[in-house]
């Protein structure tokens, strides 16, 4: 899969030199480019924002710019990942499908987010276009939901994540409830036990035990 990353805070993306995404860019599975938005700019101060039509307070940030940027990354088979607070909110379920995809440009917004016109000129052009916010709070700008994104799907990717037993597991676990409680050594820590029941090697009532607190996870959740 190849990502790139369109944002005026590169830096934002280091993150991703590290862990399995690292390793997985290093072993050739991912392609990642995060490229600087300012680099597109044509006027002496580099702007990229100005005054929103209409009126009212912040800034906007102009699609000349993102135009440029984009115009360069776009492919027929790209999905044009666009991060907005008003945007659909993402779900493991659209990991799943963006996990498919072969090529990924998130579009990181700041201020007040990017002037509307360059999603609609995309679309227009039927190319993918798809606004997506990562939940119900207002971040800064774009760049660490993208990074959230970003993990969800990679891993996702075949040799990604090293044991893909532990795929399988999550996968069940999304299917109505959150995961059991986990547990390791020592047996007895600051006077709480481990529950007898996963000492006794008994998999079956394990397994029953498992479910039972996934569940009761699960209703207090909601
Ligand atoms: C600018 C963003 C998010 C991108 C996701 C999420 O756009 C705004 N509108 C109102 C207030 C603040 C902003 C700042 N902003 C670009 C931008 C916020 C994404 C964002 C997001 N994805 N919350 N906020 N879940």
């Amino acid at each position: 899969m190849k990502i790139d990353a369109v944002t005026i805070f590169p830096e934002y993306f280091a993150p991703l030199e590290l862990s399995l995404i690292g390793k997985a860019q290093e072993r050739g599975l991912l392609n990642i480019n995060v490229h600087d938005l300012r680099a597109f700019t044509t006027d002496v101060h580099h702007a990229v924002d100005d005054t929103p039509y209409g009126g009212g307070a912040g800034m906007v940030m102009m699609p000349e710019i993102w135009g440029a940027a984009l115009d360069l990354l776009m492919t027929p088979t790209t999905d044009l990942i666009i991060l907005t607070p008003a945007g659909r909110r993402f779900t493991q379920r659209m990991a799943e499908e963006f996990s498919t995809s072969e090529h990924l440009v998130f579009a990181c917004g700041r201020y007040e987010g990017i002037d509307s016109r360059v999603g609609e000129h995309y679309s227009s052009k039927n190319y993918r276009v798809h606004e997506v916010s990562i939940g119900d709070y207002v971040l800064g700008g774009g760049e660490v939901a993208s990074l959230v994104m970003i993990e969800a799907i990679t891993r996702l990717l075949p040799g990604v994540v090293g044991n893909p037993d532990s795929l399988v597991e999550e996968s069940h676990a999304q299917d109505g409830f959150l995961e059991y409680p986990m547990y390791t050594k020592p047996q007895m820590w600051r006077d709480i036990c481990v529950p007898e029941i996963l000492l006794s090697g008994n998999h079956g009532a394990i397994a029953k035990w498992r479910a039972d607190e996934a569940k009761r996870r699960a209703k207090k959740q909601s």
